[in-house]
C-alpha cells in the first residue's frame, strides 16, 4: 500500500515522488493543516468527475422510511430509495397508481401509514453470496417489510404483518433468498387482539414471520408464509444459518424476565426490569423442520395468516435455547455457518458459539426446559469462546482475512478480532484474540464491511454507522446528523485506517449492506415505451406518438398523453368539475437520463417519468379553474415550455 508517511516533504519546488505530486500540494496541505494520513486518506476516496464507486452500500434511512444509495469509497449519496414514505423527486404517493396502491398495501385497516422505521436492508443472496437482484427493508413500527427491484430500485411490495404490530429482527434472507426473515421484538397478543397486560405471561407472545420470496415473480406470496409464535422474550435481531448451519435460523432476545413496565403500578422501569437477569436466551430455531410442519398443515390461521403456535414450536421442537450473557443485541453467523457470534450490551465479552456443539447438544437431549416447555442448551456445551472485545459490544461484521469485527458502543470504537486462523481449518485448535481497535466518532451501533454478510466476504472496506456526530461537522442546529465513517481494512493487524466522515442528515440508519457494483445490473432506461414498473411490462394504457387522445364517457374523463422534450400532447385539456379523471402519460424517450416530471397544481399530483415509463393517475376534478401542469425535471433547454392547461370548468 503506498504509504505518503515515507514521502519526502522537503521540497517546496520540485515535484513529489513519482506519481508526480506537484509541490503545491504541499503547500496546500499545510495551509489547510492535513497531515499525511490525511492526504493518504483523501488520495483513497476521491473520484475525479465520472470516476465510479467499486462498491455500492445500502443503508437503511432509519424513520425516514427509506433506503439511502451510497457509493463506497467516495462515501458519495448517489439515491435515495423510497419506500414507506411518500417522496415527490420519485413521484413516490404523489398521484401516481403504482406508488399509491403500493403505499396503501401496507395500510394498517383504514389507516394510512405514510412513514416507517426501516433498520435492516437485506440483497438477495444466490448460495450465501448477495446477486444483486432484489433487496428488502423492515419497517420496525408497524411490522412491514418492502421488497424494492434492482433492476429499476423502485419499491414493488409492501406487506403488513397481519398477526404483529413492530418488528425488529428484519429483514434477513436465507442464502438461497428463499425466506425473508421479519424477527419480531415487543411481546404483544398475536394477530393485533386486545389483552391486558397483567395477563402478559399467557396471553403474550414473541413472533418470527418467514416471508417465502417468489424470485420470478419479484415479490413476497403471503399464503406461502408463515409465522411461528415464540414465548414473549423480546426478539431482537436474527441472521440465517449458511453453509453447515443452512436451514437454521438464530436471533437474540432480551427481557426475558419479561419485565411489562408499569412504573406508575409500582413495577420497575422497562430498563431495569428487562435487564435483571444475568442471561437471556439466544433462540435457535430450526426453519427447515418449520417448513415441514407446516407443509403437514400444523399451523393455525390467524387474521388469515398461517401460524404456528408456540404450543406445536415446542411439541415439535423447532426452538431451542442457549443462554447468552447481559442484554444481548445481535447474532451473526460466521461466513462459513460454523461459529455464531453474540455481544452481550453490559458484557465486555462478545460471546462465540460452535453451531457443531449446538447441533451435539441438541442430540444429547438436552433436559431444561423454559417456563414455557422450550428445551434450553448448557452455556459451557455450545460454547466456543468469549472475547473480551471492549465496552459495549454490539455487532459484528466479518472480512476475507479471517478477522471479525465489533462495534463498541460505549468506547465507542470497532474491535478488530480474529480466530488465530482461517475460518474453516479445522484441523488447528482456535487462538481467539482481540487483534486491535479503532476509535470512532461517536457512539457507533451497526458496522457494515464489503459483503459482509455473505459467505465471501471481501473485507477493504468498513462502515462504522455512528449515532452521534456532535463535533464532526458544523453546527445545524438541536437536531445534528448520524455520521459514517469510513475505515480500511485492507492491512491485517493493527493498521486500520480512518478515510472519511458522511454526515447523514435523513432519518436515524441502522444496518447497511455493501455489495459489489459490478454485481448490480439496473436498466438504463425502461425495456420497452411504455413501460408499467408495477407489473414490469408494457402498459396497456401506454401511448404512442400519435395516439394521444381525450375520451369521455359520462364524468369519466381518460387522458392519453405523450411527453418527451419539450413537449406534452395534449397541451390544452378541458374538463368539467366533478369529472372523474383518468390521466395515463407515457414518456416515449429512449435517451438515457431523459425523465420528466409532470406536476399539476392544486391537486397534489407530481410524478416521475422515466425514459420509457408510463404512468397513470387519478383523481376527482373538485377544483374548478385553470390549473397549469409542468415538467418538474429540468429537461432540455425549452423545458420551461414543456407544460400545459388543465381548464376545469365550474
Ligand atoms: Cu442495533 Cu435495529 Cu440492528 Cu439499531 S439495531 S443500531
Ligand atoms: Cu421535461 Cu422538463
Amino acid at each position: 500500500m503506498a504509504c505518503l508517511n515515507q514521502k519526502p516533504t522537503d521540497s517546496n519546488s520540485s515535484p513529489v515522488g513519482s506519481v508526480g505530486v506537484p509541490s503545491s500540494v504541499k503547500e496546500i496541505a499545510d495551509i489547510r493543516g492535513l497531515t499525511p494520513d490525511d492526504i493518504e486518506a483523501a488520495v483513497k476516496t476521491y473520484h475525479p468527475s465520472g470516476m465510479h464507486d467499486e462498491y455500492i452500500m445500502f443503508a437503511s434511512g432509519g424513520h425516514s422510511g427509506q433506503i439511502h444509495v451510497i457509493g463506497i469509497p467516495s462515501m458519495r449519496l448517489l439515491k435515495t430509495i423510497a419506500v414507506f414514505t411518500p417522496e415527490p423527486w420519485q413521484g413516490w404517493g404523489y398521484g401516481s397508481e403504482d406508488s399509491m396502491s403500493i403505499l396503501n398495501q401496507g395500510n394498517f385497516g383504514d389507516t394510512q401509514l405514510r412513514w416507517g422505521d426501516t433498520h435492516h436492508p437485506a440483497v438477495t443472496e444466490t448460495n450465501g453470496d448477495y446477486d444483486g437482484q432484489f433487496l428488502f427493508t423492515n419497517d420496525k413500527a408497524n411490522a412491514r417489510v418492502a421488497v424494492i427491484d434492482l433492476r429499476d430500485f423502485e419499491t414493488k411490495q409492501i406487506i403488513k404483518n397481519p398477526v404483529a404490530n413492530n418488528d425488529h429482527g428484519s429483514t434477513m434472507v436465507t442464502p438461497n433468498s428463499e425466506w425473508v426473515i421479519e424477527g419480531g421484538q415487543y411481546g404483544a397478543p398475536t394477530g393485533s387482539k386486545y389483552s391486558s397486560i397483567e395477563n402478559y405471561a399467557e396471553a403474550y407472545r414473541g413472533m418470527i414471520t418467514f416471508w417465502k420470496f417468489d424470485r420470478a415473480a419479484g415479490r413476497i406470496n403471503p399464503d406461502a408464509s408463515f409465522a411461528m409464535e415464540l414465548p414473549p422474550y423480546w426478539q431482537d435481531i436474527c441472521d440465517a444459518g449458511k453453509l453447515e448451519s443452512d436451514g437454521w435460523v438464530f436471533c437474540n432476545s432480551f427481557n426475558t424476565e419479561m419485565s411489562t413496565g408499569g412504573v406508575e403500578v409500582g413495577n420497575p422501569p422497562f430498563e431495569a426490569g428487562a435487564s435483571q437477569r444475568d442471561m437471556d436466551y439466544l433462540h435457535i430455531i430450526n426453519l427447515d423442520k418449520a417448513t415441514k410442519v407446516l407443509d403437514a398443515g400444523k399451523s393455525k390461521m390467524i387474521n388469515g395468516f398461517n401460524v404456528i403456535s408456540l404450543e406445536t414450536v415446542v411439541e415439535e421442537n423447532l426452538l431451542y435455547f442457549a443462554p447468552e450473557p447481559k442484554s444481548p443485541h445481535g447474532v451473526d453467523v460466521f461466513p462459513g455457518g460454523d461459529y455464531l457470534v453474540v455481544s452481550g450490551k453490559l458484557d465486555p465479552h462478545v460471546t462465540v458459539y460452535s453451531f457443531e456443539k449446538i447441533l451435539a447438544a441438541i442430540a444429547s437431549g438436552p433436559t431444561d426446559k423454559d417456563d414455557y416447555g422450550v428445551p434450553i442448551l448448557n452455556l459451557d456445551d455450545v460454547m466456543a469462546a468469549q472475547i473480551e472485545v471492549g465496552l459495549g459490544p454490539l455487532h459484528t461484521q466479518f472480512d476475507n482475512q479471517g478477522y471479525a469485527y465489533t462495534s463498541l458502543f460505549l468506547e465507542p470504537a470497532v474491535a478488530r478480532w480474529s480466530m488465530g486462523g482461517p475460518y474453516k481449518d479445522k484441523n488447528s485448535e482456535p487462538e481467539w484474540s482481540l487483534v486491535s481497535k479503532i476509535p470512532v466518532h461517536y457512539n457507533v451501533g451497526h458496522i457494515s464491511a464489503a459483503e459482509g454478510d455473505t459467505v465471501s466476504p471481501d473485507g477493504r472496506y468498513l462502515v462504522s454507522m455512528n449515532k452521534w456526530a456532535i463535533d464532526r461537522f458544523a453546527p445545524v442546529g438541536p437536531l445534528v446528523p448520524q455520521n459514517f465513517q469510513l475505515i480500511d481494512i485492507a492491512e491485517p493487524g493493527d493498521s486500520m485506517q480512518l478515510l472519511y466522515d458522511m454526515p447523514v442528515g435523513f432519518g436515524e440508519p441502522h444496518y447497511a449492506q455493501i455489495i459489489k457494483a459490478d454485481k448490480l445490473n439496473p436498466w438504463k432506461v425502461y425495456p420497452e415505451v411504455g413501460w408499467n414498473p408495477g407489473t414490469q411490462s408494457v402498459d396497456p394504457h401506454a401511448t404512442a406518438t400519435g395516439e394521444e387522445r381525450v375520451i369521455r364517457d359520462g364524468k369519466n374523463v381518460e387522458i392519453f398523453m405523450t411527453g418527451i422534450r419539450s413537449h406534452f400532447t395534449p397541451e390544452r385539456i378541458e374538463i368539467e368539475k366533478g369529472d372523474h379523471v383518468t390521466w395515463h402519460i407515457t414518456n416515449v424517450e429512449r435517451a438515457y437520463d431523459a425523465t420528466h416530471g409532470f406536476a399539476l397544481s392544486g391537486y397534489n399530483t407530481n410524478l416521475s417519468i422515466e425514459p420509457g415509463e408510463s404512468v397513470t393517475f387519478e383523481f376527482e376534478a373538485i377544483h374548478d379553474g385553470v390549473f397549469s401542469y409542468y415538467c418538474t425535471e429540468f429537461c432540455s433547454a425549452l423545458h420551461l415550455e414543456m407544460t400545459g392547461y388543465l381548464l376545469v370548468k365550474p
